[in-house]
């Protein structure tokens, strides 16, 4: 490895001890980078990586609200403009338990790469908070919201940074906390928050968007190998936002979603995933806010299994679309002994390190990177702020031609990056190395800060 790429890595290693899971993606994509390092000595001489590797600002602020019975609880927001070289911060709001700040570091500073990749102008940000929603009323989650808001709005705009949902904020969550922005400055700027409502400037396909990216994606990597996503079987975890737009646009290609997970387990529904009642049943779920997968087995008859992942399945592909760290090695090792080609991540880092490095080094196993996979979501996104700041709304097949052509491009744009080193078909390396190209220019040509 290069020993500037080493130095950064290991600095960051001691500094942040605390937060492992920034540790985890800085090592993921910074060894990526060693060739280009190697080529580009005026990197080192910028310190570009020990300054990519540093947020520009981190934020944290505390949120106060009260439930329905009257009881007072305090939480703690965040939000991590990581990088905003090439465009306004842009990134979700995650609102879960286990929320900190090496939570929120991560993704961060994922989206600046993913972000990068989309092609389109918007910097990298992450935030949310510990706030966990499970069980939360309507009216908790709303006085939740208008506290988060009246603390961040501060530090976000249409040009500035513009949040949008991750897990735990969806539509209703980003609504309420539209109308708290609003009532705060007393100006109609939903270029602000992305994911919004129809109603008030939000984009056709959004909600879609993240699933059908990665199946444009997959199609991608299919034509590759010369194979059709026709008659293919899917494994996926997770049954939100992503899986649904997955099985919806699986569905409609021909291919058999045969697993959905939960914190509770997986299950296994051996004709897919495949019919508008089951697709529809999935919101009907999340929605509920009981967080099980069980009740989609109870309701179609499809097999449970309890405290399960669904990696020991013997399908064509896997879509790991549920959250970090989902696979680990043991999960790899099944992977690999079942012969599995196809191993597209979705889910914001959801393979560990080792078992990422096992599946890579894996002869005949094909793995494609969340970063890129993923990023038709906020891809889309940028796509409502382009939208909102023109006045206008796009049809659906405007905003899907576009997610296609997206989708394609930063295939190729990775495919092509990888080549360039003679790192051969490594979608791995490609995203990263190309992702980091286009903003490593940008805060060389801006000076430094
Ligand atoms: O991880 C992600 O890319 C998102 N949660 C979506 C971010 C966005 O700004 O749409």
């Amino acid at each position: 490895m290069n020993a500037y790429v080493e130095s950064v890595i290991n600095r960051v290693r001691e500094k942040y001890v605390s937060e492992p899971e920034f540790v985890q993606t800085v090592e993921e994509v910074l060894s990526s980078l060693s060739p280009v390092i190697d080529a580009h000595p005026e990197y080192v001489k910028a310190d570009l990586l020990n300054r990519m590797t540093e947020p520009e600002r981190m934020i944290s602020f505390r949120v106060v609200w009260t439930d329905d019975n009257g009881e007072v609880h305090t939480n703690t927001g965040y939000r991590c403009q990581f990088n905003g070289a090439i465009g306004p911060y842009k990134g979700g709001l995650r609102f879960q338990k286990n929320v900190y700040p090496g939570i929120i570091k991560f993704l961060g500073f994922e989206q600046t790469f993913k972000n990068s990749l989309t092609g389109l102008p918007i910097g990298g940000a992450k935030g949310g908070s510990d706030f966990d929603p499970a069980g939360k009323s309507d009216a908790e989650i709303m006085r939740f919201c208008q506290s988060f808001m009246t603390a961040l709005y501060r530090y976000i705009g249409p040009d500035i940074d513009v949040p949008a949902g991750d897990i735990g904020v969806g539509g209703r969550e980003i609504g309420y906390l539209f109308g708290q922005y609003r009532r705060l400055k007393g100006v109609w700027e939903n270029g602000v928050l992305t994911g919004k409502g129809t109603s008030y400037g939000g984009s056709l396909i959004r909600p879609e968007a993240t699933g059908y990216g990665a199946i444009y994606y997959l199609n991608e990597v299919l034509a590759h190998e010369g194979e059709s996503i026709n008659g293919k079987t899917i494994a996926v975890s997770g049954f939100g936002n992503v899986a649904w737009g997955i099985c919806k646009k699986a569905m409609q290609l021909g291919a058999k979603v045969v697993t959905l997970s939960g914190p509770d387990g997986y299950i296994y529904d051996p004709d897919g995933v495949s019919t508008e009642e089951k697709v529809n049943y999935m919101l009907e779920m999340r929605a509920s806010g009981r967080n099980r997968v069980q009740d989609y087995a109870d309701k179609f008859g499809a097999k449970f299994f309890p405290g399960e992942k669904p990696w020991g399945e013997k399908v064509d592909i896997i879509m790991p679309a549920a959250m970090q760290n989902d696979v680990n090695i043991d999960s790899a090792k099944k992977i690999i002994a079942n012969n599995i080609k196809y191993y597209i991540e979705v889910a914001n880092m959801p393979t560990t390190n080792d078992a990422l490095e096992l599946l890579r080094s894996t002869e005949g196993v094909i793995v494609a990177p969340s970063k890129a996979v993923n990023a038709g979501g906020v891809g889309v996104s940028a796509l409502e702020m382009a939208q909102n700041s023109e006045r206008l709304v796009w049809t659906e097949e405007e905003v899907d031609e576009h997610l296609g052509a997206m989708m394609r491009n930063i295939h190729k744009v990775s495919a092509e990056a990888a080549e360039e080193f003679g790192l051969g078909y490594d979608l791995v390396a490609g995203a990263n190395i190309a992702g980091f190209k286009k903003v490593a220019t940008a805060m060389l040509e801006q000076g430094i800060f």
